[in-house]
């Protein structure tokens, strides 16, 4: 069993025993919810059972998070409101009490009426959902630049102006040490300072991968041959974000966990020294001068 799974089921099990003994519930909750908050603070990871969305890192995700919650909100009442629609059809025209069906295959007004709703609606998404997607879009406002290289399967991260590329491997589950956690920790994580605008250079060396990381909302298909960009906005705060290839790129697809690792502005230039030393390129390829071009 895994720390993370044994905290989670600790952490079950000291709930269920705190609701028994409601003298105490207050407070534990109290510290349970305290518990959670530190958790998150730390990583922000898939959790057992988890139903909604990874908490939002960054003003990306912020907005992406209150664009889904507009849209939950929409789609419940359309639902909603289908349904009842539904429901209220098969009763009142059933065949013991109407016997003789109408005729009727055309109402104007009605027909303007579901015309005109539905767009409104959409015209009512279409403008936050715009917003955010032009957001997305504002990768010159960045200021630093890391180019991801999706491979089978692994992936390759560059620094062009730290002139620092390597490649970042999950750990195997016969390797995995205490605290790491299975089919998710690499050996070299992506290290960025925190607080930073990032701009993503994305690119594949074989096939198509995906890079995917759910807290800071950034999802981006890896092309051989074609570079693609995103930006991300890594929050304050020492976090370990973590995610995965999600475009199915072969045998080992589930294989290939995505680590970014946010640290303070003076451990990322400690880790800059200590990472050229280890990964320093030789030789810079023409794409790192391009990248740095930009
Ligand atoms: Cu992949």
């Amino acid at each position: 069993m895994y720390p993370s799974r044994i905290s989670a089921l600790a952490l079950a099990m000291l709930k269920r025993h705190l609701q028994k003994a409601s003298m105490f519930k207050g407070f534990g909750l109290a510290m349970l919810s305290l518990m959670a908050t530190i958790g998150l603070a730390q990583a922000a990871e898939p959790q057992p059972w988890q139903m909604n969305l990874q908490p939002a890192a960054g003003t990306i995700a912020e907005k992406a998070v209150d664009l889904h919650n507009l849209l939950l909100i929409i789609i419940t009442l359309i639902s909603l409101f289908v349904l009842a629609l539904l429901v209220y059809t098969c009763m009142r025209f059933r065949e013991s009490k109407n016997p003789n069906p109408s005729k009727t295959t055309h109402n104007t007004v009605i027909e303007i009426l579901w015309t005109v709703i539905p767009v409104v609606i959409l015209v009512v998404i279409a403008v936050p959902s715009f917003k955010l997607l032009y957001y997305m879009d504002r990768t010159d406002e960045t200021e630093m630049v890391v180019k991801i290289t999706g491979a089978q399967w692994y992936w390759n991260y560059e620094y062009p102006k730290e002139e620092l590329a390597f490649d970042s491997y999950m750990i195997p589950e016969d390797e995995i040490q205490e605290g790491q956690k299975r089919l998710l920790d690499v050996d070299n994580p992506l290290v960025v300072p925190e607080g930073t605008r990032i701009k993503l250079l994305v690119n594949a060396n074989d096939v198509m991968h995906s890079f995917f990381v759910p807290s800071l909302a950034v999802q981006i298909y890896t092309v051989a041959g074609r570079t693609n960009e995103a930006w991300i906005d890594v929050p304050m705060g020492e976090t370990t974000y973590y995610g995965q290839c999600n475009q199915i790129c072969g045998v080992n697809h589930s294989y290939m966990p995505i680590v970014i690792k946010a640290v303070s502005a003076e451990d990322y230039k400690a880790w800059v020294e200590q990472a050229r030393e280890e990964f320093a390129t030789v030789e810079r390829p023409q794409t790192l001068q391009l990248a740095q071009a930009q």
